[in-house]
């Protein structure tokens, strides 16, 4: 019998609710569809800044992990964009907040920039690192003989700042580039073929020749100390694969592990396409060569202004943004599109607080200074739709010692008007002096490197860097007296300054010595020894501060590219450049120059006998060895020192 209309239409509600009622009692007790929406849109109309994550295809279809968070009122803002393999996620979620300077206040920790107001900010993971797609390669060559894929750094972001452009209504169409470390080795990447919309570059404490100044050797000593980080930065997407630290001390650890190549290969390393390109170039080869940063971007036009910004005290890469300018900045005819900043920092100080560097103050806020009176109104020239004008010198760097910021219209000129440099020898001498005038009577001094008690770079224990009190930011300020100390270190002390002693530039190794072995290393270290008494700051009397210091590999002494022998006991000339220092050796304080042959565990040790490679040097191969270095006569030992004459004290700050 038909249903009557009513009665059909109950018993059909009765029906969906027994459904709708099953379909509840099922999900409440769990056996039913995800609670998770399929998309969950956050919205909280107090924040000042939206987050939006997109995938953007390059040329070859790979897609890159890109997070973009856009100020709440931006309407033409300019987009400040960074390419990095550290996690574009984690480097934008420092904090759960609704504020864009609490998000970005780590990593960018540049609040004059990244505000309300402010920029567009772009964080994106670079091909093959954590949400990007694709391969990972450690500083990815360009493309040619080290790359013979159709993409590199240079594309990437060319393709990236493409689609920024044409999918980012709030911007302006202006894009700027910056980025520390790695990321201001992907800044510098992104000069080579530059997409139009990008308008300037801020490359800071890049990484730029890995072989003769930067991460992975000085001058062909290997810093093997970053073997955890290549580990780690390499064998998975996400660095999910950790380094085990098995000991406290890493002096411990490493002098116990043997050479660097019996560590990496005890570690699985061998999988590891970097370790195994270490291994495999262990000297300046093409390998190097084809990606020094400064040399290749020697060879392309200037097209877009940079801003090139140095730590005085960077301890990771304090050769990189030097190199870059000195291969650039004869380009810059006009002198106004290749700027330089050096501040008194270590790598990346420049985003913190600038007041002092460990126990070393310099008056005032540095960074800050840097931050809001160099930085944000160089970009915001470049970036705004304003233009607005900028009174940014080609050069800023701070005098340490005296404490000041000099402009400058190049680098070095020693101070601001009417001074000169001139490279003038410090002539190591007899009983330990140090002196402007050389000795007439030839001497020597003689010292035993034991590889079995290589001399430590930091006091012990030295504390890996996965530790929070790990002194690594800031060992190039740490106190030399434990090493002056030391047999194996050569101390040479001048008189008591009675007059300032200014110094612009890099102080060049002219040494005469000879060995028992037939390799070995060579640390020469420029210091500044403070007064024995020191009222105003009692903790610096007779602090001894390194102005600048680096090591040369012997084998590379003649040649980077090909090595050899030091033949024994015959006097041999070791000449190199050290990092570049704007010092003010003050009245009442002394120079000091030691001299040691190594630096652990933060160098591999040089076995001191001459090995095919380092890296694969035997237990046997190391062996004690007597350095004999020439004091006085014409060749004798000294440190040229690029010392400024003339001019008064630059303008102050
Ligand atoms: N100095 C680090 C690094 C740069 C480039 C290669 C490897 C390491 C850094 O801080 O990114």
């Amino acid at each position: 019998m038909p249903l009557h209309r009513p009665a059909f239409l109950f018993c059909l509600a009765a029906l969906l609710s027994l459904g709708h009622a099953a379909a509840l009692h099922a999900q409440t007790t769990g056996t039913a569809a995800s609670d998770r929406p399929a998309h969950f849109v956050a919205h909280d109309p107090q924040a000042d800044f939206e987050r939006r994550v997109v995938q953007i295809p390059m040329r070859d279809g790979v897609k890159l992990h890109t997070v973009i968070l856009i100020p709440a009122s931006a309407r033409r803002a300019p987009m400040l964009l960074t390419r990095t393999p550290y996690d574009a996620d984690g480097m934008t979620s420092h904090a759960k907040s609704n504020q864009l300077g609490a998000v970005l206040q780590g990593y960018d920790n540049f609040p004059e920039l990244f505000h309300k107001d402010g920029y567009i900010r772009v964080v994106q993971d670079v091909r093959g690192k954590y949400g990007s797609e694709g391969d990972y390669v450690m500083n990815r060559p360009q493309i040619g003989p080290l790359n013979d894929s159709s993409v590199d750094h240079s594309t990437d972001t060319w393709d990236t700042i493409d689609w920024l452009v044409k999918h980012v209504p709030e911007s302006n169409g202006k894009v700027g580039i910056l980025g520390i470390s790695y990321d201001g080795f992907t800044s510098l990447m992104a000069l080579f073929h530059p997409h139009p919309a990008l308008k300037v570059a801020v490359p800071m404490n890049p990484m730029v020749d890995g072989w003769i100044g930067d991460d992975w050797f000085h001058n062909g000593a290997f810093r093997q100390i970053g073997l955890p980080y290549i580990y780690e930065q390499v064998n998975s997407a996400g660095n999910t694969i950790d380094w085990i630290e098995t000991t406290t001390d890493q002096y411990d650890f490493y002098l116990k592990a043997g050479s660097a190549g019996a560590l990496g290969k005890s570690r699985g390393m061998e999988q590891n396409g970097f370790f195994r390109k270490l291994l495999a170039h262990p000297a300046y080869d093409a390998f190097w060569q084809q990606q020094a940063v400064d040399k290749l971007l020697a060879r392309e036009p200037l097209k877009v202004p940079v801003m090139l910004v140095h730590g005085l005290w960077d301890q990771e890469d304090i050769y990189g943004a030097l190199a870059v300018y000195d291969a650039i900045e004869p380009k810059d005819t006009g002198n106004d599109k290749v700027f330089l900043v050096m501040g008194p920092w270590n790598h990346g100080g420049q985003r913190t607080d600038g007041s002092a560097l460990g126990p070393i103050k310099f008056g005032s806020d540095t960074a800050a200074s840097f931050r809001s009176q160099v930085l944000r109104p160089f970009l915001d020239h470049y970036l705004m739709d304003a233009a607005p004008a900028m009174d940014v010198a080609p050069v800023t760097v701070f005098r340490t010692g005296e404490n000041h910021w000099e402009h400058l219209k190049a680098w070095p000129l020693g101070c601001a008007e009417g001074c000169s440099i001139k490279p003038t020898p410090l002539y190591l001498q007899d009983q330990g002096q140090l002196a402007f005038q050389a000795q007439a009577a030839t001497g020597s001094a003689a010292y035993t490197s034991d590889p079995a008690k290589p001399v430590p770079f930091l006091p012990r224990p030295v504390k890996g860097q996965g530790y929070d009190d790990n002194p690594w930011p800031q060992w190039l300020v740490t106190d030399q007296r434990e090493a002056a100390t030391r047999p194996d270190v050569l101390t040479f002390v001048s008189q008591v300054l009675d007059a300032p002693l200014r110094i612009s530039g890099a102080p060049r190794v002219a040494l005469t010595l000879s060995t028992t072995g037939s390799d070995g290393d060579f640390v020469i270290k420029l210091i500044d020894v403070y007064p024995d008494q020191t009222p105003a700051d009692p903790q610096m009397a007779g602090y001894q501060l390194m102005v600048s210091a680096d090591i040369l590999r012997g084998r590379y002494r003649d040649s980077f590219e090909h090595p050899s022998p030091i033949p024994a006991n015959t006097p041999v000339g070791i000449g190199f450049a050290l990092p570049q220092a704007n010092h003010t050796f003050l009245p009442g304080h002394r120079v000091m120059v030691q001299v040691q042959s190594s630096w652990f565990p933060l160098y591999d040790r040089n076995p001191q006998t001459y090995v095919p490679s380092i890296f694969l040097a035997q237990p046997q191969d190391y062996r004690k060895a007597t350095i004999t270095v020439k004091l006085g006569g014409a060749d004798g030992s000294a440190l040229v020192l690029p010392v400024v004459s003339g001019g008064g004290a630059a303008a102050a700050e």
